[in-house]
This record gives structure tokens, sequence and C-alpha cells, in this order.
């Protein structure tokens, strides 16, 4: 792990132009004036946009990694080391699904950074559902970055020393230890990093309460530390993808390792489940509201399904031939998805209970409306990980939201 590089220097948007030019990318020509812009929005980086002030359309992003977490600050330390996850993680991703991250053109492991394709005709994926953007084809395109990222970094393909090599080239303890506090951990104690909205206290101490609930979250946060099935996103959250409606990226891969494959999958389930029930208040009438909800749903069948039967097929296909075809590959997506679940339900929950929020509820500025929301968003939550054992199909998951909708959780 390089910490601590004497040279390190977080830049600010002089510096990062000064960075960019001294690079000499075929980008810009020699002595070009560049300008730097602050962009930083998610929890974690510094993240800027260089761009030539002449042509502002030629242009890339510059991420740096700080010490510690940006929104929270030096209290809550962060390894610089997770540069080099990323740049790791999108240069494989990217060969195994090409297009469906951003090039990596340079990675810095002594400024921790990593300078990148510029995504700017991109929409963050969260912002795009809060205002109800449709976009076509988005649960095609993840569930087809799932299966073959997922596939083609595990056992079932790689030679098994070489997938071991790869575990120990993608071990990130100290942002695997951020996932273990912050989903698995703190929003189920007493714990002083926590904030909620105040309007939902009796269902934040009844989660806190609930021993059942508590038990089988300790019970995914152990398959999370134990299970290295592939090389996982770590993070894939709906701010994790960026949007045309023609084209989809996954970026962001800092929190990757060898994990659970329904980790990812669970992640975006979850985050899908939040968007849906926040159109509560987002969408402006209940025709919108209905209409939304339907093709949140949609997407979030066809993520599943094209997954799936992408995943089978490799298996059929390219699986190396220790592992059976016959029955073998539809019980382990059966796996799959039943972890997914449950990853999926922590997700939801740590997102009203724990440190770090989402835009889709922040944005609900009154907080009796937020809390209705919210508790949706626990009841749907709470199911999924506790009825995950009963999950036969993706639209068990979707009725159990269409429950948790009908029965917000109180305390
Ligand atoms: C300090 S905030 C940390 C969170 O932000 C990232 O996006 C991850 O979700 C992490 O849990
Ligand atoms: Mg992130």
């Amino acid at each position: 792990v390089r910490e601590g590089s004497p040279l390190y220097q977080p830049l600010d948007e002089r510096g990062v132009a000064a960075y960019v030019a001294a690079l000499r990318l075929p980008l810009f020509a020699e002595g070009e004036e560049l300008r730097g812009v602050d962009l930083a929005d998610g929890n974690v980086n510094l993240v800027y946009r260089v761009e030539s002030v002449a042509d502002p359309l030629r242009r890339v992003i510059v991420k740096q990694a700080l010490p510690y977490a940006r929104v929270v600050g030096a209290s809550f330390p962060m390894p610089l080391d997770r540069a080099r996850i990323e740049a790791r993680a999108l240069t494989v991703e990217g060969e195994i699904c090409p297009g469906f991250v951003p090039k990596v053109l340079r990675y810095d492991p002594e400024q921790a950074l990593v300078v990148m394709e510029d995504l700017s005709d991109h929409l963050i994926m969260r912002k795009g559902l809060i205002r109800g953007i449709v976009y076509p084809h988005v649960g095609r395109d993840l569930g087809h970055f799932l299966a073959r990222t997922l596939f083609y970094t595990s056992d079932l393909f790689l030679d098994p020393a070489e997938k071991k090599a790869r575990v120990v080239e993608f071990m990130n303890p100290g942002l695997c230890r951020v996932t273990e506090d912050l989903v698995f951990t703190h929003p189920y104690e007493d714990h002083e990093g926590n904030r909620w909205n105040p309007a939902i206290d009796d269902a934040a101490r009844a989660v806190r309460a609930d021993q059942r609930l508590k038990e089988e979250i300790a019970t995914l946060k152990f398959r999370f530390m134990t299970e290295a099935q592939a090389l996982i996103h770590g993070d894939l959250h709906t701010g994790s993808v960026m949007l045309t409606p023609d084209d989809t990226k996954v970026i962001d891969p800092e929190f990757a390792f060898y994990g659970p494959m329904g980790f990812d999958v669970g992640a975006l389930f979850g985050n899908l489940a939040i968007a849906h029930a926040a159109q509560a208040y987002h969408a402006p009438d209940e025709d919108a509201r209905q209409r939304y909800r339907t093709y949140i749903e949609s997407q979030f069948r066809e993520l599943w399904d094209t997954f799936a039967a992408e995943f089978v097929d490799l298996w059929r296909r390219e699986a190396r031939p220790e592992w059976p075809r016959g029955a073998l590959p539809e019980a382990f997506l059966l796996r799959v998805l039943r972890d997914a679940a449950g990853f999926g339900g922590t997700k939801m929950l740590r997102r009203v209970l724990g440190l770090a929020h989402v835009e889709d509820l922040e944005s609900i500025p009154d907080l009796e409306a937020r809390a209705a929301v919210e508790r949706r968003v626990l009841a749907i939550g709470r199911s999924w990980i506790l009825e995950r054992g009963n999950v036969g199909r993706v639209d068990d998951l979707l009725a159990l939201m269409a429950e948790g909708l009908a029965r917000p959780l109180v305390g």
C-alpha cells in the first residue's frame, strides 16, 4: 500500500490545470491554456474537470484521493491506495466490458490520482431518476455489465492461481472497513456518526431494537467479509452510474475488492427501490408517479433478467470444465438473488439511518413528507433482509416493494 509519498499534494483548480498541462496528453496542444473546474459532488474525493480554455469540449477528469473522506474531514481517514484500486478496476472492467467504464488516461501513485475520460454529456443516474428521465436501456446495460465483470473475474472462468493473485491485488482493507462499519454495523447501534430525520425517531429505535433483523445483518456482513466470489465494484449505487439515453457508464470503483456478487446486484436493487419510493415526492402528479414507478420496475426486472441470462450463457459456454453445466448455474443464481435481496436491504437501511445519505431522500425539504418515504424505504429494506430465504424470482422482490409501500415502518 503506497501511503504517504512526501510528494503527495492535494490539488486545487490552478494546480490541477498545471498538472494536466505537464502530462502532455495528445488531447491538448503544447503550451495550450488549460483551466481546472472543481466538480466534487460525491462523499469522498477531489474531482476536477480540466479543459482547454479555447475549446472547452476538449477536457479530461482528474480524480484525486484525499487521506480522509472529503465530506466528513480528517476524523474519517481513508487510504490513498484507493486510487490504485480504482485505476486497476477500471482497466479490468474496461477490458471485459469495453465502453462501459471511462477510459483511464493516467494513474499517478504519488499523487493518488487518476486522469480519465470526461463524461460531461452524461448525467448521474440518481439525478436522472429524481427528475423522472426515462433511459430505455439502463437495466439491460447494467445486467450485461454485471454478468460479464462478475463471471470473468470469478473462479468459474479464471485459473485458480490467477484468481488468488487477483484477490491479493485487490485487497482493499481500508475501504472494506468503511462498508463494514457504515453499511453493516453503525446504523443499527448507537453510533455518533449516524444521523436520521427526527420525524422517524420511533422507526429508528425499532430497527435498533430488532434482534432478528440485526442477526440477519450480521450474517450478511460475514458473507461480505468472507465470500471472495468475484471482483465486485463494491459501491454500485445509482450515484456510480452515468447515463445518456443511449449510453451507460459505470464509474467510481474505488471500493472494488473480491467479494460476493450479490453485493453489486443488491446495491443497484436497493437504490432503485429508494428511487421508486421517493417518487411519492418527486413525481409531479399521480399519473406521472404511476408511469415512472412502472418504468423503474421494468428496469429492475430487465437488469436481473439480462444478468441471469447472460451469466448462465457465459457459464455454459466459457466456464472451466470442472464446473458442471446442468442445473448448477441456475441454482447458483438463486443464491446470488437472495444475497442481492439481503445486501440491497442493508443498503436501503443505511441510507436512512447511517452517516451517508442520498439525494433522492435528502432533497425532500419537508421532514414529514420525507419521513413518509423513509418509513417505506425502511419497511422494504427490512423485508428484503428477513424474507430473502423465500425469494425465488425477481418479481418476489418487487412484490415486497409493493407491500413496503403499503405498510411503512413505524416504531
Ligand atoms: C464517508 S461517506 C462513505 C460512503 O460514501 C461512498 O459513496 C460509500 O457509499 C461510503 O459508504
Ligand atoms: Mg463513490
